[in-house]
């Protein structure tokens, strides 16, 4: 039995036929007090969801629907690392990474705190002689490039962060990230560079991961090519793992290894050591900012009222819109050239955690599960796909970011910037009717055209300005809101089986590719028509 056959959900759909008539337009023309009442700030990150198409009821019906899902019973266990990511046997504890020294969590009858605090500390000293040139490469110069070889998790996160945080960057250092097993990723990122002054950072958790293998021991050979004795492996390897044993059988010191824990699943993974190459270009200051930034978020989710609650407000919104309006997609976009990875961030983080199928009993789930999420940064999107926007068939609730100060205030941009993002957020909601284009004189045959309905809904969150701690709230507020719907929809957020199937398919190909045709694998006639092209080309090429 799922959400949907409860009291609340009948009586949202109930209530969204009446809601679903209204106007933005009247809605705020008839309530003076509704940008107020639909707004919230939590530690200078203002949310105002004012131009979303709800009523005071709709937050009521909404926030029943999270009671009766359990969630504040969800969110104790989340924070208390009860092993709620069952299918893989594991607590999902990110929340104790951002925790102070003086905090303490348990899991399996011991505190986590003071493993947490140790490897920060093993991340700050090895950082900070990074950043100071002391640490040398194995010819004796300082290291000027850093390379973080990882992917998923051990790539989106801190890549992202390191993009948002740039301002804070240490410009003597080139910090890089490889991803892709496209050979091109690697060969771009190393092109022009000295190995000698050339730190690579092994970041996976698994340390089994395909991709980064065969990306690390590229750069090993690439390494040795230049300095050509394998004692300069220690001097421009470490790792980021928690698996010691792969680590070292790779060649790299344990003493040059940064752990973290099972807990620890690798979407949710920025803050622990999965995070070294944005504290290297940072500092440990700036990278604990970000954790005080996640902590702080983490503390209003865990004890604001539902109804005051920032992420459980967008979770609310978003089922909202995914499950009674049948919204597919949900887009975010970022009016800060900083933030350009951030939906590309966030789309792991929602789609791996809610693109899910069945329940938590294994059931095909009756309503809708995560959406597909999709953004980027403003102003550029709206010379393109913003006419769909504003005038296509589709309804596309859209979460707009922007900020008060720019890190580079030239001129008039910033204001430019952020008159573009207040127009967007404005036309979206209240349009432009037919009767106003006729006031203005518009040719009759044009008008269906020039009208733009509004009544397109957008959260708009704002803060003074990019900072390692606002990185932080950003980043916390949608992890808890993914976690929110999961809980609402009953689906479990802290696995991925959904990326194993290609995987597994990916390795017997390759087996057959290697292995000139000889082999049995028996595929389907689509795929050996294309193996059998692409092995013939690949031969004349
Ligand atoms: C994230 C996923 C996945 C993972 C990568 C890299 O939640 O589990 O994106 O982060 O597959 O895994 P490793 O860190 O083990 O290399």
């Amino acid at each position: 039995m799922g959400i949907e056959t409860g009291v609340a959900w009948r009586e949202l759909r109930a209530h969204f036929e009446q809601v679903v008539e209204l106007q933005l337009t009247q809605m705020f023309a008839g309530d003076p007090q509704r940008a107020v009442d639909f707004s919230l700030e939590e530690q200078g990150l203002f949310l105002d969801y004012s131009k979303n198409r709800i009523t005071r009821e709709s937050i009521d019906l909404l926030t029943n629907l999270a009671v009766e899902a359990k969630l504040p019973a969800a969110i104790k266990d989340l924070f208390a690392g009860k092993k709620i990511n069952i299918t893989e046997g594991r607590a999902a504890l990110h929340t104790a990474l951002r925790a102070p020294k003086s905090a303490y969590i348990e899991l399996d009858g011991v505190d986590v705190i003071p493993q947490v605090h140790a490897v920060l500390e093993q991340m700050e000293t090895f950082s900070e002689t990074v950043r100071s040139g002391q640490w040398l490469g194995f010819s004796g110069k300082p290291i000027r490039n850093v390379i973080n070889i990882g992917i998923g998790g051990s790539d989106l996160g801190p890549s992202m962060a390191y993009e948002a945080l740039r301002a804070y960057s240490q410009r003597n250092l080139n910090i890089q990230f490889v991803s892709n097993v496209d050979a091109s990723d690697f060969a771009e990122a190393v092109q022009g560079l000295n190995a000698d002054e050339t730190l690579f950072i092994v970041c996976s958790k698994t340390f089994t991961t395909d991709e980064t293998l065969t990306n690390a021991r590229t750069a090993r050979s690439w390494l040795l090519d230049q300095l050509i004795d394998k004692k300069a492996i220690a001097k421009h390897f470490v790792a980021v793992s928690t698996n010691t044993e792969a680590v070292q059988a790779f060649g790299i010191d344990a003493q040059n290894m940064f752990g973290f824990w099972d807990w620890v699943g690798g979407r949710y993974s920025l803050c622990s050591s999965v995070g070294l190459a944005v504290m290297v270009s940072i500092g440990g200051t700036n990278f604990r900012a970000m954790l005080s930034g996640f902590h702080a978020m983490d503390e209003h989710f865990r004890t604001a009222p539902l109804a005051q609650n920032m992420p459980v407000l967008m979770a609310l919104l978003g089922v909202w819109y995914n499950n009674f309006f049948v919204a597919e997609t949900h887009a975010i976009f970022p009016y800060d050239k900083y933030l350009g990875r951030f939906p590309a961030y966030l789309q792991q983080v929602d789609m791996e955690s809610n693109g899910k199928s069945v329940d938590k009993s294994g059931l095909e789930v009756v309503v809708q599960s995560g959406p597909i999420i999709w953004g980027q940064v403003g102003t550029n999107g709206q010379h393109s796909f913003y006419q769909l926007l504003h005038q296509g068939t589709k309804l596309v609730p859209v979460d707009f970011i922007g900020f008060a100060q720019s890190h580079n205030p030239i001129a008039d941009h910033h204001d430019k910037l952020m008159a573009n993002f207040f127009a967007q957020t404005q036309a979206l909601a209240f349009g432009k009717s037919s009767q106003a284009l006729a006031d203005e004189g518009v040719d009759e045959a044009l008008i269906p055209h020039r009208t733009f309905s509004g009544n397109r809904p957008t959260n708009t969150l704002m803060a003074e300005k990019l900072t390692p701690f606002v990185l932080g709230q950003l980043t916390a507020l949608y992890e808890h809101k993914i976690f929110t719907q999961g809980v609402i929809w009953d689906v479990f957020s802290f696995d991925q089986w959904g990326v194993e199937l290609g995987k597994n398919l990916a390795v017997e190909i390759f087996q057959q590719l290697e292995s000139s045709g000889t082999g049995k694998a028996n595929f389907d006639a689509s795929t050996t028509q294309l193996l059998n092209r692409y092995r013939g080309m690949r031969k004349t090429s």
